[in-house]
């Protein structure tokens, strides 16, 4: 039999390959720590933690109110849509590995949700604005104290509100949930 370099073509992407682009469905808007240039960044580049894409800047479609909380500084969305500014942050591809260690990281359902959400955003190199699906994490059941924070359009942990992240921070323990939880 003559094998034409043709199908040797059609026959080259391996399994494992087709999966690769397969699991690389989910789409995170990130908007706090995560970001470029911020603290947690290096846990959506570190190849141990799966894979992660670079897609679009962005803005959600609805207002939030983004604070600053805790005593380790931490930036949340309160789950409050209509108050606030249109949060902008960066949205990712991530396979499933990441989004499974980008929960472990946000102590998903615990402490922040994952949501699906509308995100408005520019691809690089294009004018035109397109409305995507993404999961976002959002505090839930927060304390409605917390709507007296300053509320931001931006998060950056050295800005001039000079509440810089705590990187010392890892668990949160069941006093820091009740610091900003009602339940
Ligand atoms: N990390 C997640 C939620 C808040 C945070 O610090 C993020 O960057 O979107």
């Amino acid at each position: 039999m003559i094998v034409t370099r043709f199908q040797i073509l059609i026959k080259t992407p391996s399994t494992s390959y087709l999966n690769h682009f397969r699991k690389m469905s989910e789409k995170v808007f990130v908007y706090g720590t995560l970001k470029k240039k911020e603290p947690n960044h290096y846990w959506l580049t570190d190849s141990k933690n799966g894979v992660s894409k670079f897609i679009a800047n962005g803005q959600t479609c609805k207002k939030y109110p983004l604070i600053i909380g805790t005593k380790y500084n931490i930036p949340f969305v309160l789950y409050k849509p209509g108050v606030g500014h249109h949060v902008q942050g960066e949205v990712y591809e991530v396979d499933e590995k990441m989004m499974s260690n980008l929960d472990k990281l946000e102590d998903h359902p615990n402490y922040y949700i994952r949501e699906i959400d509308d995100i408005d955003i520019k691809r690089p190199g294009t004018t035109e604005n397109e409305r995507i699906k993404c999961w976002v994490y959002f505090m839930k059941n927060f304390k409605e104290e917390l709507l007296f924070n300053q509320m931001f359009e931006n998060y950056s942990s050295t800005g001039s509100h000079g509440l810089p992240y705590l990187e010392s921070y890892t668990e949160s323990t069941i006093d820091d949930l009740n610091d900003i939880k009602t339940k």
